[in-house]
Order: structure tokens, then sequence, then C-alpha cells
């Protein structure tokens, strides 16, 4: 199974780690097209090209090659935003995993998404099991 793993790099790195564990939980289900989104040495000002024409078409060709969408939303990013609508006109299937935090909101186009498989966590473990709910008939 090919999954593109969606998160933020230029919307904010604060969750890179989170991202690096996601991602490997994610390889005992298949092949992650975008591991260097858990790269903790990719900063929100870039890191792995600076050629964005590249990246850009890079990713979509990734994107369409996918069997699934996972993308980490907790941290708002157009990018993210981008890819998750672009996965949803190619008819993927979309989880977006959100972590609840005090004074912010999951905006309402990924919340109130139909065509989008939405969880929250708290924990790592929480998310795991909404991975494994999702991918099990996957595998
Ligand atoms: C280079 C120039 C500008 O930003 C960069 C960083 N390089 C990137 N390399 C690979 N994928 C990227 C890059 N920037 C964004 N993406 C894609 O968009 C990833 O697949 C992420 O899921 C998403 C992050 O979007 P932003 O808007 O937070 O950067």
């Amino acid at each position: 199974m090919k999954i593109y793993f969606a998160g933020s790099i230029c919307g904010g790195r604060n969750d890179a780690k989170l991202y690096e564990k996601f991602i490997d939980y994610l390889k005992t289900y298949g092949e992650v097209l975008t591991e260097h989104v858990g790269d903790q040495s990719l900063t929100e000002e870039g890191g792995d090209s600076d050629d964005s024409s590249y990246i850009h078409d890079r990713d979509m060709k990734w994107l369409s090659s996918a069997d699934v969408i996972i993308a980490e939303v907790s941290t708002p990013s157009l990018g993210v935003g981008y890819e998750i609508a672009k996965a949803i006109q190619c008819n993927k299937r979309v989880l977006c995993l959100y972590r609840p935090q005090k004074g912010k909101k999951l905006s309402a186009m990924i919340a109130g998404c139909p065509d989008i498989s939405n969880a929250e966590y708290t924990t790592l473990e929480e998310a795991k099991k909404a991975i494994d709910t999702f991918l099990k008939n996957e595998r």
C-alpha cells in the first residue's frame, strides 16, 4: 500500500517529531511516499529544495499514485489543506487526525467535509487506533 502522509512544513514545525512517529507507524502498513515531512532537519523555511515548482509537481505525482492520504491537521497549513482537497478531487480516501487544543478549532472546511474521515486524538495510542480503523480494509 502507498501512503501519502501530509503534515505542516511552512505552516510551522512544532509537531514535526509527532509526524515522524506517525510515519514510523504507517511504515508497518506499507510505503510512506512523503517520509521527509517527518524529517527534523526540515524547517518551516523549507530545506528539501528551493524549487517550489519541482516540489509541487513531484508531490502531486506522489499524491495521485497513493492509495490513501493521512493528514495531521492540528497545525494549520495551506499546503496540507491543498493536498487534502486534491486527494478528494481524485476520489482518494482521506483520514485527518486532529489533536484538540485550548483556544483552537479545526477548520469547518475539514471538520464538515463529508468526504473526509476525521478523528480526534490526545495520545499517540489513540491516533494509532484511528489509523488502524481507517486502514483495516487496506492491508
Ligand atoms: C521548499 C520551498 C518551500 O517550502 C519548501 C519545503 N519543501 C517541501 N518539500 C516537500 N513537500 C513539501 C514541501 N513544502 C510543502 N510540502 C508539502 O506540503 C508536504 O507534502 C506537506 O504535507 C505540505 C506542507 O505544506 P506547507 O504549506 O505547510 O508547507
